[in-house]
């Protein structure tokens, strides 16, 4: 058969090398390998979009587990290549990489897992149909078991299956994903919503309609103003500084490059990469250029709007990026993508264009926006005087912090051993003393606070520093504050919370877990905080022992556990004693219910993240970005052992 010529042999043999290591082509073939077969042919269809001849890409994910693409662009030629003697298209189906040495796109995606080729797809298919319009004529050519062609072609060209519009032009691809290599072949429509709103984002105007048959729901994603639009979304449920996003738009050599960011009141910064429409997710030289760029080019505008004087210093970036969020999109003619997950870009070109456009554009935007340049110095200043407010703070507490009052509090433990010390954080003087006397003087610290702490959430960093409590606490810790936190260096395994078990008790505990997170977010995030659970009652009462009746007594943490004593029909209550506080136990009591490692609950803090499953992006979902959190605070990990 003349599909299996010579050459044609050396082509499955590539195709079969594909289907020996996937990983290697797609990465896995779990359900993101899969999902790769999809960003591969869509890629096609907006290189086509990039080269000025597509406006639309259809894609439907089919009843019968196939899914199509399909675009309006000029189709992939049908000649008779030059070299391999078969249309091209089937060269570009069939041979490794070859899609990217024919199309004269200039910036192809080529890198990273996206850019393998269109033949990758087919190796790892079970059936592909692909049917050009060219030339008011409709060409098919299919594939099965991973490559192998079954239209035979007439004079070495495709059939010519049907008429159409001589204007009519475009590639459909249709796919099916081979069961025997991939661990499921099921898309996931939700998955393919949130990357083809990305998609729609990257590229200007494009129209890309999806419709999954299985549910019938139809979507389309297009966006008049791409990364500026990208930037509204991303700070939707934020407070801008300024309504309208700062669009940036330039080139520079080879390298197109857009930047639109926008300024809100939050205190974090987002910088969302992408080069060739692939989110470089681990930054690199274009990130680079961003903030170097940034940061002189506001640093100037500061000068000459007299925002800073000859004499002061320079705004620091992070000045700068306070509350920013920002897509840097560029299109480079030869990527480099580094890393192990190849998520970073090392070309040095890359850093100089981005600089230089924004450098010049920005100048350009401002002009026409001088109030929106006001609020992000204004904003800017807000941080560096902030900044440097807490730097003094800081710096001042850090030196009392040796002094011996501050920790003359703390009944230190003797064990210099920090993996088998703990510390108490106890409610109180009163209590302070009985645990002090309860606990185990080789490895439980105590250190008593007096009342309730300061709120730091309503309260300026310097005021904070200057909190006798929390100087106490930053003290014992050992570790630092802030941007100086220094885990490995805290003296204790477990801190442990040690309230009494009322409303007050649990009002200081949040207090306290407020200010561990806002200054030492890693000893919560590190599993190093916990709160004692001290018992609610002792009841007294009689039961029956091998016949005979015998009085005993145990504690109980809650009116849960009161509700089911009170239900055992062999306990008689003789006698039940509410606990208002760790005060009224004595010591004895203390150690066995709350103190004593082997009986005493303790509740861990962990924080649960709640970012919102559904219309989040594939990248707000990426490593480099905060989610938005809603902190709870709960209780787990109960360590209760009968007492
Ligand atoms: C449905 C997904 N779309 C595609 O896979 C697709 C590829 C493609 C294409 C061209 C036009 N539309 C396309 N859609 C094309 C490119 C060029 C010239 N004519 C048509 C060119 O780049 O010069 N091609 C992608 C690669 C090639 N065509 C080929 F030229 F290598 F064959």
């Amino acid at each position: 058969m003349e599909q299996y010529s010579g050459s044609q042999i050396v082509v499955l043999e590539g195709l079969e090398a594909v289907r020996k290591r996937p990983g290697m082509y797609i990465g896995s073939t779990g359900p993101r390998g899969l999902h790769h077969l999809i960003w591969e042919i869509i890629d096609n269809g907006i290189d086509e979009h990039l080269a000025g001849f597509c406006t639309k890409i259809d894609i439907t994910l089919l009843k019968d587990g196939g899914f199509e693409v399909c675009d309006n662009g000029r189709g992939v030629p049908v000649d008779i290549h030059p070299t391999k003697h078969i249309p091209t298209v089937r060269v570009v189906y069939t041979i490794l990489h070859a899609g990217g040495k024919f199309g004269n796109s200039v910036y192809k995606v080529s890198g990273g897992l996206h850019g393998v080729g269109a033949s990758v797809v087919n190796a790892l298919s079970k059936r592909m149909i692909i049917e050009v319009k060219r030339d008011g004529k409709i060409f098919r050519d299919e594939y099965i078991n991973g490559g192998h062609p079954i239209v035979e072609l007439e004079d070495g060209l495709l059939p010519v299956v049907g008429k159409c519009n001589k204007s009519d032009t475009g590639t459909k691809v249709i796919f099916y994903p081979d069961d025997t290599i991939f661990e499921t072949v099921e898309f996931k429509a939700d998955m393919i919503h949130k990357k083809l709103k990305e998609m729609a984002f990257l590229n200007k105007n494009i129209l890309i309609n999806f419709t999954d048959q299985v549910t019938g729901i139809t979507k389309n994603y297009q966006e008049e103003f791409g990364i500026k639009s990208f930037v509204s979304y991303l700070t939707r449920e934020m407070t801008p500084l300024h309504a309208e996003p700062v669009y940036l738009e330039g080139k520079s050599g080879d390298i197109e490059v857009e930047i639109a960011l926008q300024y809100t009141d939050s205190y974090s910064e987002q910088i969302n990469a992408y080069c060739n429409r692939i989110n470089v997710v681990d930054g690199g030289t274009l990130v680079t250029g961003f903030k170097t760029g940034l940061t002189r080019v506001m640093n100037q505008y500061a000068r000459e709007l007299n925002v800073l004087k000859e004499k002061d210093e320079n705004f620091d970036g992070k000045d700068i990026r306070n509350g920013l969020v920002a897509i840097i999109s560029i299109k480079h003619p030869d990527p480099q993508f580094e890393g192990q997950t190849k998520t970073k870009l090392g070309n040095t070109d890359a850093k100089g264009a981005v600089e230089e456009v924004l450098s010049v554009e920005s100048q350009r935007w401002f002009d026409k926006h001088v109030e929106v340049l006001k609020s992000i110095l204004d904003n800017s200043m807000k941080s560096f005087n902030a900044r440097r407010a807490s730097d003094k703070a800081r710096t001042a507490v850090m030196k009392q912090l040796s002094d011996v009052d501050t920790r003359s509090k703390l009944a230190s433990c003797s064990s210099k051993k920090s993996e088998e010390c703990e510390l108490y954080i106890v409610e109180g003087d009163s209590a302070g003393g009985t645990v002090k006397t309860a606990r185990n003087r080789r490895t439980q610290a105590v250190l008593p606070l007096r009342g309730k702490i300061l709120n730091v959430e309503k309260a300026t960093l310097e005021k904070i520093l200057v909190n006798n409590e929390i100087k106490a606490m930053i003290a014992t810790f050992g570790c630092g504050i802030g941007d100086e936190f220094d885990l490995s260096k805290l003296r204790y395994d477990k801190i442990i919370i040690l309230t009494d078990a009322d409303v007050d008790g649990a009002h200081i505990s949040t207090l306290l877990l407020t200010f561990f997170y806002r200054f030492m977010p890693e000893l919560i995030l590190e599993g190093k905080v916990y709160r004692g659970l001290p018992p609610l009652y002792k009841v007294e009462y009689e039961t029956t022992v091998k016949g005979k009746k015998a009085k005993q007594s145990e504690y109980l943490f809650n009116d849960f556990e009161l509700e089911k004593f009170r239900k055992t029909e062999s306990n008689k209550i003789l006698n039940l004693q509410r606990y208002k506080g760790l005060g009224e136990m004595d010591a004895h009591q203390l150690w066995e219910t709350t103190l004593d490692p082997e009986s005493r609950i303790l509740a861990q803090i962990t924080i649960s993240d709640n970012v919102e499953a559904d219309e989040v992006t594939s990248m707000l979902m990426s490593n480099n970005v905060p989610p938005r959190r809603s902190f709870i605070l709960e209780e787990a990990k109960y360590a209760k052992l009968d007492i």
